[in-house]
């Protein structure tokens, strides 16, 4: 049940943002856990920080017209929601997939706000990206794609505006091409106007294995906290993407064994531990489909079109999309002996499915908190620009895993603050939401 005001609030949400039921479900998440934080805060509800917070600062829709190796005209929808600055310039990532559309992106936009301030740094909440699809294109096709792109989006973004960088089909290859267009068409060669650059050209050690690396360091903390480590533990991931991928690694160095992971066509299963090599090889180099996995290592099973979380696991990290775990699936899970779940997709699980974790009593590590390694190692890339610096590979990772370390304590700090021990969704919610809560009081009504 929503405290009074806020159940307002998210009625007032729900009418003004029709259709957008990705962003009413982030929205009502967090809402759900602020309620004792109006209790004790009466001056965010007086200054209206609430209703503030869940309308974005500026809303960005754009025509991205580009041309096929064919010679055929294409015309995609970009977006850019700059949702909160508060804190620092905008800083989110782009997303290039079909199922994008304005409800994604001011979801993804409003979980960043939280996910950032979690992180300690100077960085405000927004995100982007199109309804363009990827997969099957050529390198021309995406570098056409991303230019047209960049040719609208270069006047709204800067270092000290709004610093993009990847997400779901954005990666080093389309930074590259953005960064290019950028500097091209402002001939200003301002290395911090977008983070996930590659290394010759200004990129950071550690961003590209951050998310995933930072999600095994928080689940690793999680696990701590209870006793007990990685060592030995089965593992299933979801995704066989960047978050996957570095997931995978840091999580194989840690002890544990990961059996299974997935794409959009569905699961591999590998009891003896999924041959990191080989899945960079299929996806990274050759970018093909994971049935390959399994005709290159005949121990290995290709289980096509369904769900992964049927595989049994001690530790979850969904590193897909939103939404990919449902009650069903977080229930078999349960019963298969789950004990952590740590979340490298953002919302990768239902309200239903959350529920299901918590009353259980699993290790649960939203991904506000868990994958919030991704962008504070933007962060870092930001500051070596900034500063004109580049840091060891040692020592970033070493940063990454002390603002990891220092996100999971806060979160547990919070909850038993508000009665509520254990409960990281709760920890994440309130203490993200705290500090920018802050930060607007302080700033006056803009
Ligand atoms: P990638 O594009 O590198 O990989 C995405 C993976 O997830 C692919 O294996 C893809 O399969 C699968 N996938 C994507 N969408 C769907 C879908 N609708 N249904 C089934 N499978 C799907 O993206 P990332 O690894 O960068 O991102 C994964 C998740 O992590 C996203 O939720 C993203 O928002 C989140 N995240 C990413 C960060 C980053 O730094 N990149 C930081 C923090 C969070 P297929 O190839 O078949 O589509
Ligand atoms: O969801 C995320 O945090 C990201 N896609 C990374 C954002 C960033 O700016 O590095």
């Amino acid at each position: 049940m929503l405290h009074e005001k806020l159940s307002s609030i998210y009625d007032n949400v729900l009418r003004r943002n029709p259709g957008e039921i990705e962003f009413h479900q982030a929205v009502r998440e967090v809402l759900d856990s602020i309620g004792p934080v109006l209790g004790k805060h009466p001056e965010y509800a007086e200054s209206k920080i609430i209703e503030r917070i869940c309308e974005p600062e500026r809303q960005i829709i754009f025509r991205v017209p580009w041309t096929d190796d064919k010679g055929e005209v294409h015309i995609n929808r970009g977006f850019r929601v700059e949702f909160n600055s508060a804190l620092g310039p905008y800083k989110g990532g782009l997303r290039f997939h079909p199922s994008v559309y304005l409800g994604i992106v001011k979801f993804l936009g409003f979980e960043q706000i939280f996910k950032n301030s979690l992180t300690g740094l100077p960085i405000g909440g927004g995100k982007g990206g199109s309804d363009f699809d990827p997969k099957g294109r050529s390198d021309g096709e995406v570098m056409r794609f991303c230019q047209s792109f960049m040719t609208e989006l270069y006047r709204h973004i800067g270092e000290y505006t709004d610093v993009p960088a990847g997400d779901t089909g954005v990666g080093g290859r389309e930074i590259g091409y953005l960064f290019g267009q950028y500097k091209r068409i402002t001939n200003r060669y301002e290395s911090g106007v977008i983070t996930g650059k590659g290394l010759a050209y200004g990129g950071a050690q550690v961003r590209t294995e951050a998310t995933g690396y930072g999600c095994a360091f928080f689940v690793q903390e999680m696990l701590k906290a209870r006793g007990t480590s990685f060592d030995g533990k089965r593992v299933v991931v979801s995704g066989s993407g960047n978050v996957a991928i570095y997931t995978i690694e840091k999580v194989e160095q840690l002890g544990g064994v990961v059996v299974a992971c997935s794409d959009s066509s569905g699961y591999v299963l590998d009891e003896k531990g999924i041959d990191l090599a080989l899945l960079k090889q299929i996806k990274q180099v050759e970018r093909a489909r994971l049935d390959v996995y399994a005709q290159r290592r005949p121990h290995a099973t290709f289980v096509p079109g369904r769900t992964v979380w049927e595989v049994p696991g001690q530790v979850a990290m969904p590193s897909a999309t939103q939404n990919e775990i449902t009650g069903q699936d977080a229930a078999t899970m349960v019963a298969n002996g789950l004990i952590a779940v740590g979340e490298g997709a953002n919302m990768p699980t239902t309200p239903e499915g959350i529920k299901v974790f918590q009353e259980a009593g699993i290790a649960y590590g939203p991904g506000k908190a868990a994958n919030a390694g991704g962008v504070a190692t933007s962060a870092l890339e930001m500051q070596q620009n900034a500063s004109r610096d580049s840091w060891t590979f040692e020592f970033s990772e070493q940063r990454l895993q002390e603002i990891m370390r220092d996100i999971h304590d806060r979160c547990l700090a919070t909850a038993d603050e508000y009665g509520l021990p254990g409960n990281y969704v709760a920890g994440a919610n309130i203490d993200g939401f705290r500090r920018v809560a802050d930060a607007m009081l302080a700033l006056g009504l803009i």
